[in-house]
């Protein structure tokens, strides 16, 4: 039984101490701990787990196995360096660190300890509906992928979310899944700003149509809309040369009351990509033993941070924006 450590005792925190208590098999919260003592509390009421006064003792507890990084994203690079150095496999929630400096620090530092530890919560991966998308791709019967249309809505947001949040903590799920799904890499963006709706702030320009372009000429265009008031959104749809690959829904009936026809959308991310995480975290458990990462990893991480920081100044310039990395991919993540 592999004994988890969770940090960050919030909304996903918990969402995760529920799903590794009641539906992965192999692993159990033994540890649990946030900045807020009351959140750890209540967490560790769902599992039974011990309350730890901060992340550090967490992970250097010999009753811990592995570490769950649930924390705000400006909180992770502390937690997978400690991690890192205690010899402890990580779950982190994306993004794996805020800035791609730190995605760096973390990619260096589990490349010189020479051993793969870290998986990264990009959960769409393992979304049934993306990898449909993905068999079809490979099985080369619609020709190559030339143009992918995409949408990313939310019903709404709290007021603190703000313009390039849309970008770190919204489309960072494309930007990772969408380069994965085509087997490419990003080489420019650009951000384009459309009216901005009554719903939103000063702070917050939104919706924004974020597009992409990869080293072999694919052009993604994602629609970011989080104040898009009717439902949880995903959509995704790729144009091929011998056809188009449109992602399926979530089944749910289709109904008729009062001569209107209708189905449901889902309204949050826990439900519309539930068994994608129940799955994430499964593989994660499964593979602690034979000590591999076959999810993604810490570079997928910093190949993110380092898109998102080109769609964020894109924000700002409205200019065609390069995507550069400050170093060549380590051999250790072949
Ligand atoms: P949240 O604000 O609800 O919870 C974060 C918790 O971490 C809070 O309880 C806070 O007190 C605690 N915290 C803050 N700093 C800490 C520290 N240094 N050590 C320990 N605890 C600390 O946020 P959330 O929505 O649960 O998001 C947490 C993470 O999960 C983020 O990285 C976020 O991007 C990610 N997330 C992922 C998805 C997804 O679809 N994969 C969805 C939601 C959130
Ligand atoms: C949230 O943190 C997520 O990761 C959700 O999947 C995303 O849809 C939402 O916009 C983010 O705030």
């Amino acid at each position: 039984m592999l004994r988890v450590g969770v940090i960050g005792c919030g909304g996903m925190g918990q969402d995760h101490i529920k799903r590794i208590t009641h539906k992965i098999q192999g692993a159990e919260v033994v540890a649990v701990t946030d900045v807020f003592e009351e959140s750890a509390k209540k967490a560790a009421a769902i599992c039974g787990a011990k309350v730890y006064t901060d992340g550090k003792k967490l992970i250097d507890s010999p009753e811990v196995d592995a570490v769950f990084i649930v924390s705000p994203g400006f909180a992770h690079v502390d937690s997978l360096l400690q991690a890192i150095k205690a010899g402890k496999r990580v779950f982190c929630e994306k993004p794996l660190c805020t800035t791609a400096e730190d995605c760096l620090k973390v990619v260096q530092a589990e490349a010189d300890a020479g051993k793969h530890l870290i998986q990264l919560g990009f959960m769409r991966r393992y979304d049934k509906g993306y990898q449909q998308v993905k068999a079809a791709l490979e099985s080369g019967t619609y020709g190559e992928p030339l143009i992918l249309h995409c949408t990313h809505r939310n019903p709404e947001v709290g007021t603190n979310y703000n313009t390039p949040m849309a970008v770190h903590d919204t489309a960072i799920h494309e930007i990772d899944v969408l380069h994965w799904l085509v087997d490419d890499e990003y080489e420019s963006v650009q951000v384009i700003l459309p009216r901005v709706t009554k719903y939103s702030h000063s702070e917050l320009k939104d919706p924004q149509i974020m597009m992409m372009r990869t080293k072999k000429g694919i052009c993604i265009d994602v629609e970011v809309f989080v104040n898009c008031k009717f439902g949880y959104d995903i959509n995704c749809e790729v144009v091929c040369e011998d056809g188009a690959i449109k992602m399926a829904q979530p089944a749910y009936p289709s109904v008729r009351k009062a001569a209107v026809a209708s189905t449901t959308i889902d309204t949050d991310c826990f439900v519309r990509f539930e068994d994608a995480y129940d799955k994430e975290v499964q593989d994660w458990v499964d593979q602690a033993e034979q000590g591999v990462i076959t999810g993604p990893n810490a570079w997928d991480g910093y190949l993110a941070a380092v898109t998102a920081d080109a769609l964020v100044k894109a924000q700002e310039t409205g200019q065609i924006e390069s995507v550069i990395t400050a170093v060549e991919k380590p051999e250790f993540y072949n």
